[in-house]
């Protein structure tokens, strides 16, 4: 009997993801999927410039298309209140463009039709009288006193074109160390560009919003990442009483962080419902996704290290110029404009840093942070990871032995860093020494050594990252004033099996698996008899969604403490059954035994049973819980990764021989979820290293508006991921996990393209930006006379 009861897969199994039965058989239900009757379609009318005054629109041509039900215009929007709507960054962004488009493919119309077909020729038909305006690309020049002011809208608030200015840091400490520095030690400057480039989920974005007129009920199919926020936010912008506000979440075809904010689209079909009392879907096209959904990073950094003359760093200073487009509509926490860019100072012990960042706007779609980022992190990584290569080439040190020196030591946790955060638990030097040991890192010097020698070129890159995920607490984090909680439901049924609901929600992370593994190891079960429901603000509790790797470290947690809860109300009846004290109790996975007796025993199904039978008097019947989490603390991933390159002296291409990647996130509870999690996440860190950028000409056309020009990785130029892991638990954490989604977009970037100049720095080559496109190597190879 004990035997069969420990048969279950709990945490750290690589139990196969559940709901990969429905998606390799085609079964999943996307939004597209949804069919309503009577349903009518959307389509969009979109700016072709980049910056103009809309001096009219007719859409008479529009309505005589066949099948052409109605055209809605800003000004239309307007008398009803809803021509703007909040962003996730206290700016106000245009549903519909009411006098003036500020970028490309800007939102001027919606049509609304009754087969897309229609819609999109009427789009076509819609006749928009533009007067175009100069136009701001480089946000440098958006400082400039002469360049035009982008939003006449707000500027008793904001005079200028810029957004804000944010500081963090102890400055005058900092410019001291600086100063003692300049004297005694060294100091290294670096300018570093991340270029803006797109989440590009398979799956654009869409709706299908259905207001009832009889019922007032509204229900939206949304790709959302958060649809209980979305819930919310839908029923303080638009007036409608939340409880008659039902958002589905259903199968979501990738997010990668492009589908938190809520964009014009949705709430034109929403409106296109409410006033034709019809069910009405809009489903975005590819360019449309990329071109005018929320972009990533587009951070212009300066960043500088003061060091002595050993390497030992002492003080961080940065400054950043931040794209932010032409709405602030960074998805972000509102207490900080900047993100989690505190994270800057990496896995270093650095005494002193102060960093500030100033945000623009330009005419460019807005958005920012999306994209496996964490908040900024992955640009605080790039920077602090290129800048500790860049100090350990120009000491002519090892970059590998300059970060064992510098490490936050594994005693030194729960460790304060300089921009006052307290990392939870991290061993840097654990990970990156079994990350040299499997790759054999002094074999590779030998052999670059070698290499060099011939005149071949030959790279190797190290990014030891350290990650900060799990927002909260919801003191300091919040969105739209919403506290970031999570939450989980667990009610076990009579015969034992059990539904859960959580209040984040899967894109492909694989929740309902990992999610039941942990019920499953709290209460003794197998996965299989636990199912787990998300994304219907109907069913599951209330939720902040998921983005910046939270679901494990917030909802996660709520998960294993609701499942604790029903197996204390367990322990109340087996104690009642089998006439003894609870305190006479013990547990083993499944079951509760007498102490010194373990024959006498209730399994969790006997006692789920009872619950619903014979339930103690003094007792409510049924057995089910629920737990809302604020957690105390972020979880502070991090990995060492180690990347091996070829350069072609022909053609300037970059070939990825090796990449090793040692992560750890704490507590593992699926192994196969997390390694697919990381050769995701790995691959999402290739594209902007060597291919992605979302790049406007100098009249704000977008040049990469496909994938024909906006280049993601396919397998064939994606390397053989080489993974292994350490585990260090988060000590705050019910099962000790951290979140693991995002790092390996955040620590992956720099190891490619440290490897890149470490190949070339014995030419003089100090930083290349990204994409390292096989052009730019080339013209370098070019310079230096090494092509040949
Ligand atoms: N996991 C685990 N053990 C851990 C940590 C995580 O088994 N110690 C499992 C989790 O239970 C979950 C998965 O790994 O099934 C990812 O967990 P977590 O790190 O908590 O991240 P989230 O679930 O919050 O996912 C968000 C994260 C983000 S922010 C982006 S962006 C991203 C990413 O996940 N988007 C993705 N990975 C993605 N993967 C897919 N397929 N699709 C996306 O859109
Ligand atoms: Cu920053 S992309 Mo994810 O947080 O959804």
């Amino acid at each position: 009997m004990a035997s069969e009861i420990h048969a279950h897969h709990g945490l750290g199994e690589p139990y196969k993801r559940k709901e990969d039965a429905r998606f390799i058989r085609g079964q999943g239900t996307y939004v597209d999927d949804v069919q309503l009757p009577g349903m009518l379609y959307g389509d969009i009318v979109r700016s072709p410039y980049a910056h103009a005054l809309i001096r009219n629109i007719d859409s008479s041509e529009a309505m005589k298309v066949p099948g052409v039900v109605a055209v809605i215009t800003g000004k239309d929007l307007e008398a009803a209140g809803l021509a703007w709507m909040p962003t996730l960054s206290a700016d106000m962004e245009a549903v519909l463009a009411v006098d003036r488009v500020l970028y490309q493919m800007q939102e001027v119309a919606f049509v609304v039709a009754t087969s897309r077909y229609a819609a999109a020729d009427g789009v076509a038909a819609v006749d928009v009288d533009y007067e175009p305006l100069p136009v701001v690309v480089d946000p440098k020049k958006a400082l400039d006193p002469e360049a035009p002011l982008l939003r006449p809208d707000k500027k008793e608030k904001q005079p200028t074109n810029q957004i804000y200015h944010w500081e963090t840091g102890d400055e005058d400490a900092t410019n001291a160390a600086f100063a003692e520095a300049e004297r005694n030690g060294v100091v290294i400057k670096q300018d570093l560009y991340i270029p803006r480039i797109h989440p590009a989920p398979i799956e654009t974005c869409g709706c299908v919003a259905n207001y009832h007129k009889a019922t007032g009920k509204l229900t939206v199919w949304l790709t959302s990442q958060a649809p209980h926020a979305h819930r919310t936010l839908f029923a303080m912008v638009a007036g409608l009483p939340e409880h008659r506000i039902r958002i589905i979440s259903p199968d979501v075809g990738g997010g990668f962080g492009n589908k938190v904010p809520i964009y014009p689209g949705y709430v034109c079909a929403v409106v296109a419902s409410v006033t034709t009392g019809k069910p009405v879907k809009w489903i975005e096209d590819r360019s449309e996704n990329i071109g005018s959904t929320g972009f990533a990073r587009d951070y212009h950094i300066h960043a500088e290290i003061a060091a002595d003359k050993d390497g030992m760093v002492n003080a961080l200073r940065v400054h950043t110029l931040a794209d932010h487009g032409a709405f602030d509509a960074a998805a972000q926490p509102t207490k900080f404009p900047a993100g989690l860019f505190h994270i800057c100072t990496g896995s270093y012990d650095f005494k002193h840093a102060f960093v500030d960042v100033d945000a623009v706007h330009t005419n460019k779609a807005p958005g920012g942070i999306a994209y496996r980022c964490s908040f900024r992190v992955t640009e605080a990584s790039y920077l602090i990871e290129r800048m500790m290569d860049t100090l350990a080439h120009d000491l002519g040190k090892d970059p590998a032995q300059l970060r064992l020196q510098n490490f936050i030591k594994p005693e030194a946790f729960p460790y304060r860093s300089a921009l006052n955060w307290t990392f939870d638990s991290g061993n840097y030097e654990g990970a990156l020494h079994l990350a040299m040991k499997n790759i054999d890192y002094e074999a590779l010097r030998q052999e670059q050594a070698e290499k060099r020698a011939r005149g071949e070129l030959m790279g190797i890159g190290i990014s030891t990252f350290t990650e900060i995920v799990g927002a909260g607490p919801g003191k300091h984090f919040d969105i739209a004033g919403i506290q970031m909680f999570d939450s989980c439901e667990v009610r076990v049924h009579p015969t034992g099996k059990v539904l859960a609901r959580i209040g984040v929600q899967t894109q492909g992370q694989g929740h309902e698996t990992t999610f039941a593994q942990i019920i499953a190891a709290e209460l003794g079960l197998s996965p299989d008899d636990v199912d787990v429901e998300h994304g219907d603000t109907d069913t599951a509790p209330y939720g902040l969604g998921t983005y910046a790797s939270r679901s494990t470290p917030v909802a996660g947690a709520a998960t294993a403490l609701a499942a604790r809860k029903v197996r204390e109300k367990a322990k109340k009846i087996a104690a009642y059954l089998l006439e003894v004290g609870e305190e006479d109790l013990e547990w083993e996975p499944g079951r509760f035994f007498v102490k010194g007796a373990p024959a006498k025993g209730k399994t969790i199904q006997d006692l789920a049973f009872a619950a619903y039978t014979n339930c103690p008097p003094y007792l409510e019947p049924g057995l089910e819980a629920v737990n809302y989490y604020d957690p105390p603390n972020l979880t502070y991933p991090f990995g060492a990764y180690i990347c091996v390159v070829d350069i072609d002296r022909g053609t300037g291409m970059v070939h990825i021989r090796r990449f090793m990647a040692v992560d750890d996130c704490g507590t593992v509870i699926n192994p196969m979820v997390v390694e697919g999690q990381i050769h995701g996440g790995l691959t999402q860190g290739l594209a902007p290293a060597m291919y992605e950028e979302l790049a406007y000409d100098a009249d704000g056309n977008i040049l990469a508006g496909n994938f024909q020009d906006y280049l993601i990785p396919t397998a064939m130029e994606t390397p053989l991921w080489e993974t292994d892991r350490t585990v260090t638990p988060s000590p705050h954490h019910p099962i000790g996990a951290k979140g693991v989604g995002e790092s390996p977009t955040v620590g992956a970037p720099q190891a490619i393209v440290n490897a890149v100049v470490d190949a070339l720095a014995h030419v003089g080559v100090r930083h290349i930006d990204m994409p390292l496109t096989p052009w730019k190597v080339w013209n370098i190879l070019k310079e230096k006379g090494l092509t040949s």
